[in-house]
């Protein structure tokens, strides 16, 4: 029998601190995936789902974004991902007596965890006007409310469509297309807090924003770089990649403030030699860089490279890119001494580095939020491509750019429109394939969303999953904000904050998860996504549902849109319920590279999108080429006395989910209200290990905002650097202090003072 969840609130934050590891996976996380998908689910369960992730019949990992190998295991999963599962797959419920016994002020109260660990959603909710009470609600009446509160808008950019990265593509391109008819392209989605610096830097340097590796580039590549990005944790089966590219020959640079556990060791817990012996080592060089140094150490090497006779691919160079000569003369002014500032690196190291980038043939460069969450971080990825460009790294097998994608759907989301500028080919597409006008004007990205709540220009909030309130900075900014909202609604499968901080009205939606069986009229469905890889395959959930209420978010978007819309909408609304195939057909009209879609997707592992720069050495920019650019350094400084912080994620949970307070690698437990610090930079400070202290950001404009209550843990981080877990500092991310261009909340640099508690005890 699977374990109740917590009645009182079970989370004291006290934690428990060891030594961190040195190595990732093996016995300890098998044995703790089974633990808590036990709790969660019971054994057969676990049996039955466990064996359907990730497999060409099964479902799709509701995880990360990582690609799946063409070759499956019997148990294609790791840690993280049987905890996605059983999170989703649990066997606890809240029911409408659950919200008859908890107010609204007292779920208000709880943490994050407590509240996920009441398990799935089953009705639709609504709280009334004035009421303190969630109450059971029909799906007619509750897609009346939404009708009434979207009728007496002003104009239709008065409503936000919030996206976060589950979502199918079957879903997505439902829900963009009612918010386009409905008349606005105010589509924020978490992409808008992760990955869009990438998009950004990308799209204008390559021409598409999304990398240009499959899976087999990594065994074929002689170098692969991973900057900001830890994969043990977010992405665990990359480990799996980079042991298998390791035993072919392939170096591996770590570039990251953090010596983390995963891209030390590796033990595989597929194969015997992992389970029981010492495992790979993967990292040959790291690189313990100051947080925003990157696009200097990247700047740097480029000029070593530049001045190393033979090293440049000129061929390339002259026949596919564009700005060369600019960003030659800019970065050959690159300068040691700032250099050394900027990355707290010394000169032996990053020169080891450029022994290792010229002695390859084929390097692919791989990152995450360590680089997209800085101020500074499309001119950073810029620098990353300039470097590929240099050594004609793009477009040939082994080579690359590898932007790793978080959410399991994000990318899928953001190829079938969920976008808040649209290009002007996709809009006409939609208009020829739909009979409607759609609005041309952009619409709002997640921060320019809060700002409008915060205004009272934006009156409705619809999220097709997240949880908008604990995701985005600011905490205090943001909840007041959604707080004027007249009507938020959430389309969701587990309680989270979002649902407690509401507009004046309220609604909860719940859906089916990937592991659920999807039966409409026209028989049994299943959805598709695609991986951070443009890798599009079918999922296919297979458990009965978690409450015969629920609907599955395409349902729910078409009985919406046709209640909202009415007559005046010329889309078949109900047939796309009946029959996701009539959904993929028209998709296939409209996206370029989904041609045949039905067909393709049937065949096991689904198909690969196209991809001009990887498969052609094709480069769809304005120039029409690869662009070179020279953008000047920079990088984040703290005055005397001051740290930069960064927040990032702990083991134990999947953005504002908790799973559990083991943060495994790190040596962390039992809490999470902890700041790392580097034992000298404490010294200085007068920071003992073990004493408590609140976090002060401090902005530009003089304000301040405080994180209360953090135990200083002495780690080995970069100096100057600090870091502690979101979402419990997003309180400390300011809203304006977003990256150029992407406007992507900077979450990896924060200006603090910490400040000491006098001896008080946790
Ligand atoms: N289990 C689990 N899996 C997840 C998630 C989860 O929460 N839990 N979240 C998913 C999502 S949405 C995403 S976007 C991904 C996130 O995946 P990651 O980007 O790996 O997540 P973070 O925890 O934010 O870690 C950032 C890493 O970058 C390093 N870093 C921070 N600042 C800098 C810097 O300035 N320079 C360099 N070089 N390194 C830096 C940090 O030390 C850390 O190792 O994971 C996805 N997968
Ligand atoms: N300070 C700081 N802030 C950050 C980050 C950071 O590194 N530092 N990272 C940012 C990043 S990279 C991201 S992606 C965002 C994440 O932002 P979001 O995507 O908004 O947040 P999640 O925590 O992933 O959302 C979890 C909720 O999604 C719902 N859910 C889960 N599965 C499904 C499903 O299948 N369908 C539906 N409809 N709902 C579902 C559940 O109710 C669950 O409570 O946070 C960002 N915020
Ligand atoms: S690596 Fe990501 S997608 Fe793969 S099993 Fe783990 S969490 Fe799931
Ligand atoms: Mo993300």
């Amino acid at each position: 029998m699977a374990g109740k969840p917590p009645t009182g609130d079970p989370v004291q934050d006290a934690p428990d601190v060891t030594a961190p590891q040195h190595a990732a996976a093996g016995l300890p996380a098998v044995a703790h995936s089974l633990r808590m998908a036990h709790q969660q689910m019971g054994a057969r369960r676990t049996a039955l789902t466990l064996l359907k992730v990730n497999q060409k019949d099964g479902f799709d990992c509701p995880g990360c974004a990582w690609p799946e190998p063409d070759k499956r295991h019997a148990a294609e999963f790791c840690e993280n991902g049987a905890k996605a599962v059983a999170e989703e797959a649990t066997l606890r419920r809240v029911t409408p007596d659950f919200f008859a016994r908890h107010t609204v002020t007292d779920l208000a109260g709880r943490s994050g965890y407590w509240l996920g660990q009441q398990g799935r959603l089953t009705e639709p909710m609504y709280l009334a006007e004035g009421s303190d009470t969630y109450e059971p609600v029909t799906w007619e009446r509750a897609f009346g409310i939404i009708a009434e509160d979207l009728a007496a808008l002003d104009s239709p950019d008065e409503a936000v469509f919030y996206t976060s990265g589950r979502t199918s593509n079957e879903a997505a391109f439902l829900y963009q297309l009612f918010a386009r008819e409905f008349g606005t392209n105010n589509l924020p989605d978490c992409s808008n807090m992760c990955h869009e610096s990438s998009g950004s830097a990308l799209s204008e340097t390559i021409g598409i924003g999304k990398g240009s590796v499959l899976l087999e580039d990594l065994y074929k590549a002689d170098l692969i770089i991973v900057a900001g990005q830890n994969p043990g944790t977010n992405h665990p089966r990359m480990l799996s990649a980079l042991e298998k590219a390791k035993r072919g020959g392939t170096k591996i640079i770590t570039v990251n403030p953090l010596p983390e556990a995963g891209l030390e060791r590796f033990k595989n817990p597929q194969n015997a030699r992992g389970l029981a012996g010492n495992g790979t080592a993967l990292t040959d060089l790291f690189l313990q860089i100051r947080l925003g140094g990157d696009q200097a150490l990247f700047r740097i090497l480029n000029r070593l490279v530049l001045e190393t006779e033979g090293a440049v691919d000129t061929e390339f160079i002259d026949e596919h890119t564009h700005g060369f000569e600019d960003f030659r003369r800019t970065a050959l002014t690159a300068d040691w001494d700032e250099t050394l500032r900027a990355t707290g690196l010394n000169r032996a190291e990053i020169e080891q580095a450029l022994t290792m980038v010229l002695a390859s043939k084929r390097t692919i460069v791989c990152w995450a939020m360590g680089l997209t969450q800085h101020k500074h971080a499309v001119p950073t990825i810029k620098e990353v491509v300039n470097l590929l460009l240099l050594r004609g790294d793009i477009g040939r097998p082994g080579a690359g750019v590898c932007p790793v994608r978080g959410h399991s759907n994000v990318q899928g989301d953001r190829t079938m429109g969920i976008f808040e500028r649209p290009a002007p080919a996709f809009l006409d597409a939609l208009e020829k394939e739909f009979g409607f006008t759609p609005p041309r004007e952009h619409g709002l990205d997640v921060v320019r969303a809060i700002r409008a709540l915060r205004d009272g220009q934006a009156k409705v909030f619809f999220a097709m999953g997240g949880n908008f309130v604990s995701a985005t900075p600011d905490t205090d900014v943001t909840e007041a904000a959604v707080r004027r909202a007249r009507l938020t609604v959430h389309v969701s499968t587990k309680l989270n904050r979002s649902h407690v901080v509401t507009g004046a009205r309220a609604l909860i939606l719940p859906t089916l998860g990937r592991t659920e069986r999807d039966r409409q009229a026209g028989g049994e469905q299943f959805v598709t996504v695609e991986d951070s890889m443009g890798m599009v395959h079918a999922s296919r959930g297979g458990l009965k549902p978690a409450s015969p209420h629920l609907l599955s978010e395409p349902a729910i978007v078409c009985r919406m849109a046709r209640r909202v819309l009415g007559d005046t909408s010329p889309t078949p609304w109900e047939d796309f319920e009946q029959d996701y195939g009539t959904i993929r057909d028209r998709i296939a009209r409209v996206i370029p590279g989904f041609e045949d879609f039905n067909t393709r997707v049937a065949h096991p592992g689904g198909f690969t999108l196209p991809h001009a720069p990887r498969d052609e050495r094709r480069f769809p920019t304005a120039t029409g080429k690869a662009n070179f650019t020279a953008a000047p350094v920079e990088y984040p400084r703290a005055p005397e006395g001051r740290l930069l912080l960064q927040t990032l994620r702990s083991h134990d949970q999947y953005n504002t989910t908790i799973y559990g307070l083991d943060d495994r690698y790190r040596g962390i437990k039992n809490g999470r209200r902890v700041v790392l610090i580097h034992p000298d930079d404490a010294a200085a400070l007068g920071l003992a290990d073990g004493s408590y202290a609140d976090l002060v950001s401090e902005w530009t404009d003089g304000s301040e905002r405080r994180a209360p209550g953090f135990r200083v843990v002495h780690y080995p981080t970069a100096r100057g650097c600090a870091a502690a877990y979101y979402p419990e500092t997003n309180v400390l991310v300011p809203l304006d202090h977003t990256a150029d261009t992407s406007n992507t909340p900077a979450s990896k640099s924060l200006v603090i003072r910490i400040e000491r508690k006098s001896e008080q005890a946790g």
